[in-house]
């Protein structure tokens, strides 16, 4: 392996354990972290990194952020956990805060990610038969081709990717997918009576960062409310500042049914997700239909609100807008032959590397990871750029300096 000369006892001792000891469903690059803050990350070596991932956009406010580490800090001394089964002080001042954050009547917190997208197609199957009065198990939900959601049984049976997929049936029916970006098939999706909402990510990010179209959104939102039709977004990865808005959709003044978020809204720290409806939608559920034991735990809550509280104190929306156009006019000036295509929306970004090879864009991560800055590739000949989003624009310049460095390697 290229580089793999480069690789210290230390790290090696690190990697060795995890090949030996876990489970093989990740194929990491081969550095071992130990410390974060900001923009950077620092290796059991002590090499010091550009984060250009940030956990998948689960670290928007830079690693270990003082104002949210300080606030999980005091929560953790005093109260972290009571179940749903008893209140706690800090729920409802949380659902308080993030419905008024983001203009809802109510907020379901959950965990993780998929958590949420899970909780979200409930609700949309519940409000079809209970508002819509769509028949007894008829619901259907439209999804879009290449979409990522998440890793449980029920969302990956309208996965298209073979390796999410593969040896994982029998699948769950009720959905039907879609391309991405098309409006047409989405009306002609939508002719079904049956029909109950409609789930996308406003960019899809493991696709490989693919922008829609300007329009699509606002277009895709009103066909759905012609057609009684929930418009379900996935802002998981999207959301909370990282593309220049606080959420994507807000580019096109698009205001979800059911609004989905997770990853940054613990700002790394722990897993914590929402779904946010408003009444209508919400209220179909009742006392003893779905929950989970660490939804809503005060832990989470006060770190949440810690984690909104930076993005907008910061001016994290502001700086991602700026930031992501610096980065991408600084790419496209390098010119590189290497480089096919950049493309993104704010600090969302992702280039498509002109392949010599399939292993290219690999190989320019590990370039790049020798040159002090991480990324990770996709779907083979992509890589994502998107850094914590209180980067500044010399510490852009420098981190497009290592790519272009990186670069000549190829
Ligand atoms: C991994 C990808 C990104 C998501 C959207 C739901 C979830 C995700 C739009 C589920 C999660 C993560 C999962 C993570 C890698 C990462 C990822 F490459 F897999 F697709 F970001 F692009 N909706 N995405 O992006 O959230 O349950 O994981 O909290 O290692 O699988 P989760």
């Amino acid at each position: 392996m290229l580089h793999a000369s480069k690789i210290t006892e230390r790290t090696q001792h690190f990697l060795d354990l995890e090949e030996q000891y876990g489970a093989h469903n990740y194929h990491p690059l081969p550095v071992v972290l130990s410390r974060g803050e900001g923009v950077f990350l620092w290796d059991v070596d002590g090499k010091r990194y550009y984060d250009f991932l940030s956990g998948y956009s689960a670290v928007n406010q830079g690693h270990c952020h003082p104002t949210i580490i300080r606030a999980l800090i005091e929560q953790a001394q005093k109260l972290t956990l009571t179940s749903r089964a008893f209140h706690s002080d800090l729920l409802g001042e949380y659902a308080a805060f993030i419905t008024d954050f983001f203009g809802y009547d109510k907020v379901l917190p959950m965990n993780t990610g998929v958590e949420a997208v899970e909780t979200a197609l409930k609700l949309c199957r519940r409000w079809g038969y209970a508002v819509k009065g769509i028949p007894e198990n008829q619901a259907k939900i439209i999804v879009c081709a290449n979409n990522f959601h998440g890793r449980t049984l029920n969302v990956i049976s309208f996965s298209t990717d073979p390796s999410s997929r593969t040896d994982f049936g029998p699948f769950m029916p009720g959905y039907e997918v879609i391309p991405y970006n098309n409006l047409p098939a989405l009306e002609k999706a939508l002719q079904d009576k049956n029909v109950a909402g409609f789930l996308v990510e406003p960019i899809q990010g493991e696709a490989g960062v693919m922008v829609p179209d300007d329009g699509y959104l606002s277009k895709a939102r009103q066909y759905c409310e012609d057609a009684d039709v929930l418009f379900i977004a996935d802002e998981i990865q999207t959301g909370l500042a990282r593309t220049g808005k606080m959420l994507c959709c807000d580019h096109e003044n698009v205001r979800p049914d059911i609004l989905i978020l997770g990853k940054a809204l613990s700002g790394g720290t722990l897993p914590v997700a929402a779904v946010l409806a408003d009444d209508e939608i919400m209220l179909t559920i009742k006392p003893g239909e779905h929950g989970s034991t660490y939804g809503g735990n005060p832990l989470a809550c006060k770190v949440a609100i810690a984690a909104l509280t930076v993005l907008k104190e910061e001016n994290m929306v502001e700086n991602a807008a700026a930031m992501g156009e610096l980065l991408r006019q600084e790419l496209k000036a390098l010119q590189s032959p290497h480089i096919s295509t950049v493309r993104g929306k704010g600090l969302l970004n992702a280039i498509v590397i002109q392949h010599t090879h399939p292993e290219a864009a690999w190989d320019l991560c590990l370039a790049l990871k020798e040159n002090g800055l991480l990324a990770k590739p996709t779907h083979g000949d992509k890589i994502r750029f998107a850094p914590p989003l209180l980067i500044t624009a010399a510490q852009i310049r420098e981190a497009v300096q290592i790519i272009a460095k990186s670069l000549e390697t190829l």
